[in-house]
């Protein structure tokens, strides 16, 4: 059985997640209609795996005899004013979400809620390769600067990053 502060923790995660796939919805439909598929696709990607990682969260919850919130969808606000901007927004925004797991997981040890631990270690691993992706592609965009060859190149790029997901 949860605690009230262990469930109440969860549902802030749960929320961290579902705003998470948001912002990248919002990165995938802006990056289509700029005409960069591979961006697009990525993203796209990406906004499914963060809907799949809130998705665990409820239903651990609930399984765990807690009661699991699900929230408002919020809009997002993206920095669009050039690539370097946006991935930089969303390697920010990873490092926070790993915060917020850390969090989450100090809060479980501090309850003894070994299971929960357990639970959470999948997304200590999960947002060590989130936050690697993010770096990787920030460092790409670094390079390429404002070079309309080197984001064609990159667009194409981008769509075998997403099939190594
Ligand atoms: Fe990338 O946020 Fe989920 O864990």
């Amino acid at each position: 059985m949860l605690s009230k502060s262990i469930e109440t923790a969860i549902n802030n995660q749960i929320k961290v997640e579902a705003d998470s796939s948001q912002i990248y919805l919002a990165m995938a439909s802006w990056a289509e209609v700029q005409g960069f598929e591979g961006i697009a696709t990525f993203m796209y990607n990406q906004s499914d795996e963060e809907r799949m990682h809130m998705l665990k969260l409820v239903k651990y919850a609930n399984q765990r005899g807690g009661n699991a919130k699900i929230p408002n969808v919020i809009e997002p606000v993206l920095d669009c004013s050039s690539f370097k901007a946006l991935f930089t927004q969303l390697y920010e925004h990873e490092v926070m979400v790993s915060q917020s797991i850390n969090n989450l997981v100090h809060v479980s040890l501090g309850e003894k809620d070994y299971a929960t631990h357990n639970f959470l270690q999948w997304y200590v691993s999960e947002q060590i390769e989130e936050e690697a992706t993010a770096r990787t592609i920030l460092d790409k965009i670094n390079l390429i600067g404002d070079d309309k060859g080197g984001l064609y190149l990159f667009d194409n790029d981008m769509k075998n990053f997403s099939g190594n997901q």
